[in-house]
């Protein structure tokens, strides 16, 4: 124990000690001591391309495999090759790793068997790599991706007529992941029962004539919905969209075996985010549906803004280059930029900034 005579400040003591700094690091706190390691190697923990990576799967190969399908806080749940399900608990030789519903993995059964089956019965030790990866941009730096699915085929946006209300912005944003994951994406728009036959939906007419598939449907009265399941076939479909969008109930329509909790709406016409957490379900007459909890947003920051050109192809590479230099608020531009729907001009740069987007609070200490 430090003796400090009157008067003097402990600070500047300490200030004058040559091991200042390393004390700091190794008593005040676990925490800063990490940023501090992090600044000195270089090594940016939240470079987002190596929260990425995934350990070599190599050395497991002599496990069973199977598939990730829900992740709770303490544990997974896996589908196994004859399609029974296990819970799972985590390795050490995944830390760090973020696994998401659709990942095949490794696991080796755990040398004790616990005998509630509610309990973990095996250990994930190992990650195949990935066929496809849908994610979408994070918060803040400390989490550049979010995760959504792995291993899909095709992404379906839903997107409710009303309540809550048709945004083209969202479907936008949905193609970005879309393209990036490499997915087919297709937009379906449901409780098509609640606008008038009369109502030809016009605010999608953009998409229309880019030549998206759109689907209308109705999970109550049935409507289009048949054709879904054709296109489901033995593919593996992640449904995105807002909360109370009807995205469960589309998947209770298409297998009423899985009896998929839905939920009402606030009185402003919002989901109460009735699904929490994202579900891998093999449906009977083959192809698996991933049922996703309701999204705020979209981010698309940190995409690539090459992916830009296949979401507005109407645009010229010169526009597409620099989108800012056009001012969307000038008719004489609007008018020589010869567009159809001069809104998407602002849609574009909206995205194009978003993009490159660094978030203005990142701050190594906090
Ligand atoms: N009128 C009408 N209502 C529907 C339709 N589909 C779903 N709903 C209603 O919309 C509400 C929300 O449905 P959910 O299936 O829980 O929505 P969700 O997208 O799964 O919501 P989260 O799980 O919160 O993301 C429920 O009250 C459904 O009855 C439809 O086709 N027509
Ligand atoms: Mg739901």
């Amino acid at each position: 124990m430090k003796k400090y005579r009157l008067g003097q400040s402990r600070d500047a003591q300490d200030m004058d000690h040559r091991e200042a700094y390393s004390r700091e690091r190794s008593g005040e706190s676990k925490r800063r001591q990490r940023q501090a390691e992090r600044l000195s190697t270089g090594i940016e923990s939240h470079d987002s391309e190596t929260l990425l990576n995934l350990p070599d799967a190599e050395p497991w190969l002599h496990l069973p495999e199977a598939t990730l399908t829900q992740r709770h806080s303490q544990w997974v749940d896996l589908e196994l090759a004859d399609r029974s399900s296990l819970r799972a608990t985590l390795g050490g030789k995944l830390k760090g790793v973020r696994l998401v519903c659709g990942d095949r993995v490794r696991y080796s059964p755990m040398p004790i068997e616990a005998t509630d089956a509610k309990r973990p019965q095996a250990q994930v030790v190992a990650v195949t790599p990935r066929r496809t990866l849908l994610k979408r941009g994070g918060i803040d730096d400390r989490e550049p991706w979010q995760l959504i699915c792995a291993n899909a085929d095709e992404l379906w946006i839903c997107a409710a007529v009303v309540d809550p209300p048709l945004r083209p912005g969202l479907l936008e944003r949905a193609q970005v992941l879309a393209l990036d994951a490499g997915l087919t994406f297709r937009i379906i728009i449901t409780k098509r029962d609640r606008a008038a036959r009369s109502d030809a939906l016009p605010e999608l007419d953009p998409l229309r004539d880019l030549g998206l598939p759109i689907h209308e449907t109705s999970a109550l009265k049935g409507e289009g919905v048949e054709e879904l399941r054709d296109l489901i076939a033995d593919k593996v479909v992640v449904l995105l969209g807002h909360s109370g969008v009807g995205k469960s109930t589309l998947v209770n329509v298409l297998a009423p075996e899985l009896a998929l909790k839905t939920g009402g709406l606030t009185k402003f016409g919002t989901g109460k985010q009735t699904t929490t957490s994202a579900r891998w379900l093999p449906l009977p007459g083959g192809g698996t549906l991933v049922d996703t909890p309701g999204i705020r947003n979209l981010s698309v920051r940190g995409f690539d803004r090459a992916l830009l050109g296949r979401v507005f192809p109407e645009f010229s590479a010169e526009v597409l280059e620099h989108p800012l230099a056009f001012d969307p608020g000038d008719d004489d531009v609007l008018e020589a930029l010869g567009l159809d729907y001069p809104e998407r001009l602002q849609s574009l740069q909206r995205l194009w900034q978003e993009m490159d987007d660094r978030n203005p609070n990142q701050n190594v200490w906090r």
